[in-house]
């Protein structure tokens, strides 16, 4: 399998959270994702995955899978210990429902490709993209903590072990502290953030800061 990333995204980090938590390796390629004439904006990136967006997984079969949480949930039906989501129905949709309300929420509305638009159709400047950039944050993290509040006599997110929504959350809430939020707006984001930060597979795979 071959996983295409960059190291400073945020959904690529999910997958290589997944990874280390599964004790999983695979091939990856980096793929330039920042500026107007990144590689993930080319045509031979757009045969990998036609949004132009990373991660996207090559399976060993040439396959190719887009999307981070259709890609974790394809490693965790391959590799089904430690499960990264619960047994339980309610609590299986739960988690997908934070790790969503994450990805289809607030991440969609950050990235570099959504930045440029600003810049390009609305002549934004970097000031206005990061006023952008902490709205959808912080109003999107409010909601993710109102979500949380009903799990909170959990370890996690959900569980006693990290689930798909930890996964989905850690990396956001790396996001929200480099933009200057303190997580302490948000109690419940920042217990589960500060356990997730002791363990190696959360840590060691954090998206890196963009230069
Ligand atoms: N919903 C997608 C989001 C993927 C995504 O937005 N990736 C960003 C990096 S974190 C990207 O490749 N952006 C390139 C761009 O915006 O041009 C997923 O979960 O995989």
């Amino acid at each position: 399998m071959k996983l295409y990333l960059n190291e400073v995204s945020s959904a690529a980090s999910r997958v290589r959270i997944a990874l280390a938590l599964k004790g999983l390796s695979v091939e990856t390629q980096q793929i330039g994702i920042l500026g107007l004439e990144a590689e993930s904006r080319k045509s031979d990136y757009r045969r990998i995955n036609p949004l132009g967006l990373v991660p996207a997984l090559e399976t060993d079969d040439g396959l190719l899978i887009t999307q981070s949480l259709a890609i974790i949930e394809y490693l965790d039906e391959l590799r089904p210990d430690p499960a990264l989501l619960p047994t339980a129905p309610v609590e299986r949709a739960l988690a997908r429902s934070i790790a969503l309300s994450i990805a289809s929420e607030i991440h969609a509305l950050l990235t570099p490709r959504v930045a440029l638009h600003l810049t390009d159709a609305f002549n934004a400047d970097s000031q206005s993209t990061t006023a952008w950039n902490r709205h959808w944050v912080g109003v999107g993290l409010d909601a993710v903590e109102r979500l949380l509040h009903q799990n909170r006599r959990s370890v996690f997110a959900i569980n006693s072990i990290p689930t798909v929504a930890d996964i989905f959350l850690y990396p956001q809430a790396i996001g929200a502290k480099r933009l200057g939020f303190d997580l302490g707006r948000w109690p419940n984001i920042s217990d589960v953030f500060s356990r997730l930060e002791t363990l190696p597979a959360f840590a060691e795979n954090a998206p890196a800061p963009r230069k």
